[in-house]
């Protein structure tokens, strides 16, 4: 049965196909209820304790005060033993290979309502990591649907590599960067449908998106962000301000090993604690 937290975490050979097909995939596996009860309680202490913070642009909530726009209170451990759950960790290894990194995470949190869209975006753009081989694993915390924003993908849309981008000047989104219309056809989309503690596994040029948040519901999602170690986390990249001011740096930003040993050539890898 899918989405069965007794099932094994791992992927048959015709998920990881339909993975490099596709571009994503929907594993069997998911989290347990006991990790679900745990996640929504985090996602409602970090949402409380930062209030002035959109609730869709948490960045790194996985490290001691986040990234970008700083995060405050106590929530980082864990949310970074969701990342360490092993049925997670199995299902990187399944797609990237024996040595793995979580490189970064975010949480977006669409409030019922008022919940931000996010623009038909490829992720990337400015990721510093050489080749750029990463998969995001977005988990579910509510129920994730078209009725209330769910995130939306373009299967197959990652085979065209990186696609450019432009500024996207509408109020009231989560990102200003939006996929050149030209480059995809949004009537190819499909809703991504999830129970809380089910997982999209995608790749990094998939172009995605979501609507609107206005349904009366909360639509929580939880995205890690991994890479092979044999790929590099480039120090050197320049840091950048972006549109709401916030400093965005990757040169001291703790890497973490999840599953492996081997860190690579990359610097201020941590072992998971
Ligand atoms: O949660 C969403 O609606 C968008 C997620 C997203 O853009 C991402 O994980 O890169």
């Amino acid at each position: 049965m899918p989405g069965d937290p007794e099932l094994a975490a791992t992927l048959t050979a015709a998920q990881i196909s339909a993975y490099h097909a596709q571009g994503y995939v929907v594993p069997d596996w998911q989290f347990s209820d006991a990790d679900v009860a745990n996640m929504q309680a985090a996602v409602e202490g970090i949402v409380a304790a930062n209030p002035d913070h959109r609730p869709e642009q948490l960045v790194c909530p996985h490290l001691d005060g986040g990234a970008t726009k700083p995060i405050k209170g106590d929530f980082h451990a864990l949310f970074l033993s969701f990342a360490a759950v092993p049925g997670l960790r199995s299902l990187a290894a399944s797609l990237l290979g024996p040595q793995v990194l979580l490189w970064g995470s975010q949480l977006f949190c669409k409030p019922a309502q008022t919940g931000m869209a996010l623009p038909w975006h490829q992720d990337g753009d400015y990721w510093p990591i050489t080749p750029m081989a990463t998969m995001s694993a977005w988990i579910a915390i509510d129920p994730v649907g078209p009725d209330n924003g769910g995130l939306r993908l373009i299967p197959g849309s990652h085979a065209q590599g990186p696609l450019p981008h432009v500024l996207d000047k509408r109020d009231h989104i989560a990102l200003d960067q939006t996929v050149s219309q030209e480059h995809f056809d949004p009537s190819a989309a499909i809703d991504i449908v999830l129970s809380p503690g089910q997982l999209v596994l995608f790749d990094v040029h998939m172009v995605h998106g979501s609507n609107a948040n206005t349904s009366g519901r909360r639509r929580a999602g939880l995205v890690y962000r991994f890479m092979p170690s044999s790929a590099l986390f480039d120090r050197s990249y320049p840091d950048k301000t972006n549109s709401s001011g916030h400093l965005v740096s990757y040169g001291r930003r703790p890497l973490y090993q999840v599953v492996g040993y081997d860190p690579g050539q990359n610097t201020g890898v941590q072992r998971l604690p």
